[in-house]
């Protein structure tokens, strides 16, 4: 018994040898700053007293103090330069279904910022957390009794891991964090339990010596103090909210991943954030742009203009009868995007499926060219199209609906025909054509309810080509974010169906696996018990471990 504590007391001594002659050190290396300071703070406190400064000085101090706490909490609520804040910005994953919920994480945030709910302590923490969870998943499981439980145990642990991953990362963005460990504090907090009793003799007789500077201290010094804590108790309540609400969200909306890490999380702190977000939420997925429109609207043409020349077509997507796609590099759209062509959808023979078509290919692309001829007026077929497209989406609220941008052709042979000396000022024409332009931009912005930001007037005639590069490139810029989310919740769709069948396989697999073990037993069992109860025996055999022979033979 002894020899083994003794053994524990000389390995434990061991272990904690460095550790201590460090502290020592550090000690040493202390006292040589620390001291001098100390003798040179009392002497010159003694100084100013015997010249009747010392209640100055102290007053000073104290005024300097405010003037810190002040600073901290203000600056850590404002421009966030001290404190990170949780991003305001919607999370790039988020669809239409989910920004009802967003809107709800952020009605605590603000709850928060405007003190109607206080940090209390880790039962409320705990609590709020609990509550956040419950709405949430009472919004996505509205017809579920028990909608908190709507979900697959490992998912709510993977919930769980990327909450606690992003806490660790928020708390780690506060000066002096990674230093810091909770002993560290502990200690901290014992040292000033000790000191407690003495502070507050201190400040019981600190009034009868100097009562304006004590007056000072209660009435500005200690109230910014617990307005300074208060602050930082806030922040750690809002990062709290912000986290299980978005993977709450996250979770309950279907879009946490089991098996991969769909590489889209958004950097927590705001300053970064909408830096970052283009750069990470682009996936390995090329971005598909879908050319509609009817017959010679200039679609053909609209991909020529785009590459220059007449590019030649690839069968990077499943090529159909109806589909021919190619691939555009263009650095500006951040790299290798797949456009499409699609014949003509209006054709009356079978205007039907033709439509059909469309649809089911738009329901596949990240962005929408809707190629029109400004002196076509036959714009029934389109607004058709865009108007199933719109009911289709509005059903389908866990996807973003892609952005439509309209290319408006032909622009060159609107009156008068004769005249063409581009550039035209289409905002505020000053020429016959200008108004034309304007007119027919205007007229098919009413017919289709697009807004006229989102209709590029153009001309693809080689020899007349205008503003493809001018302006059609630069709005296709533009809208890319846009385009982009609707590419992410497509392919985190595609994801999560790819995993489930991965799941499902590799369930099947181990599922088989089992059963065959278990048949391959059963039957060697009831081979043995028949040939042993009949007339059969096992004996060793000279090559095989063991040899079945009629009984009674030799
Ligand atoms: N004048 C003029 N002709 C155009 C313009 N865009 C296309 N075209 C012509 O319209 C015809 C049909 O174009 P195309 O690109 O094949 O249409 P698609 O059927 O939609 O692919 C071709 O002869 C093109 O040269 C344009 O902006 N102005
Ligand atoms: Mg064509």
């Amino acid at each position: 018994m002894s020899s083994t504590q003794s053994h524990i007391r000389s390995s434990s001594h061991t272990a904690s040898r460095t550790p201590s002659v460090q502290r020592w050190r550090l000690w040493v290396l202390g006292a040589c700053v620390g001291l001098p300071l100390l003798v040179f703070g009392a002497t010159g406190a003694l100084w100013l007293y015997e010249h009747h400064w010392l209640k100055w000085v102290g007053l000073a101090f104290l005024c300097g103090e405010a003037l810190l706490l002040w600073l901290v909490r203000r600056w850590s609520r404002t421009d966030a330069a001290l404190l990170p804040q949780p991003s305001a910005v919607l999370p790039p994953t988020f669809a239409p279904r989910d920004e009802a919920a967003w809107e709800l994480v952020q009605e605590y945030l603000e709850r928060i910022d405007r003190g109607d709910v206080l940090f209390e302590g880790v039962e409320q923490f705990l609590s709020l957390g609990r509550e956040i969870l419950e709405r949430i998943a009472a919004y996505y499981n509205p017809d579920n009794r028990e909608p908190l439980l709507a979900i697959p145990v490992p998912l709510l642990f993977r919930a769980l891991e990327e909450t606690a991953h992003d806490l660790a990362q928020a708390t780690a963005a506060l000066p002096l964090a990674h230093r810091i460990t909770i002993g560290d504090a502990m200690r901290g907090y014992r040292l000033h339990q000790k000191i407690m009793p003495a502070y507050r003799v201190y400040r019981l007789l600190y009034p009868l010596f100097n009562w304006h500077n004590a007056l000072f201290q209660r009435l500005v010094t200690d109230r910014l103090f617990d307005l300074t804590r208060q602050t930082f108790n806030q922040w750690l309540l809002k990062w709290y909210v912000d986290r299980v609400g978005y993977h709450a969200i996250e979770l309950y909306s279907g879009k946490l991943l089991l098996t991969r890490q769909f590489n889209v999380t958004p950097p927590l702190l705001s300053k970064t954030a909408e830096k970052l977000t283009p750069l990470q939420s682009s996936t390995a997925e090329p971005l598909r742009i879908l050319i509609l429109g009817q017959l010679k609207a200039g679609k053909s043409s609209l991909v020529n203009a785009l590459f220059g020349t007449a590019p030649a077509a690839t069968d990077v997507l499943p090529m159909t009868a109806r589909v021919t796609s190619y691939v555009l590099d263009r650095p500006e759209l951040g790299g290798t995007v797949i456009i499409s062509d699609m014949g003509g959808y209006e054709d009356p023979n079978v205007p039907r499926e033709r439509v059909e078509a469309a649809l089911t290919e738009a329901q596949r692309a990240d962005l929408l060219f809707l190629v029109l001829s400004a002196i076509n007026v036959a714009r029934e077929p389109d607004r058709r199209l865009l108007s199933q497209l719109r009911s289709h989406f509005a059903t389908q609220p866990a996807l973003r609906p892609p952005p439509v941008v309209v290319v408006l052709t032909h622009i060159d042979v609107l009156r008068p025909r004769r005249e063409w000396t581009p550039p035209y000022n289409i905002v505020s024409p000053d020429s016959a054509k200008a108004h034309a332009i304007h007119g027919a931009l205007h007229a098919v912005s009413t017919e289709l309810c697009l807004p006229p930001e989102l209709i590029v007037p153009v001309c693809l005639l080689p020899e007349r080509l205008y503003n493809v590069e001018e302006a059609l490139v630069p709005l296709l810029v533009q809208v890319l974010p846009d385009a982009k989310r609707t590419l992410l919740l497509r392919s985190l769709k595609t994801l999560r169906q790819q995993e489930a069948w991965e799941l499902l396989g590799r369930q099947a697999r181990t599922a088989g696996q089992f059963l065959w073990q278990l048949s391959g037993e059963v039957l060697r069992k009831a081979l043995e018990r028949v040939l042993t109860q009949g007339t059969y025996e096992r004996v060793p055999g000279p090559s095989t471990p063991f040899l079945w022979r009629r009984k009674g033979r030799r």
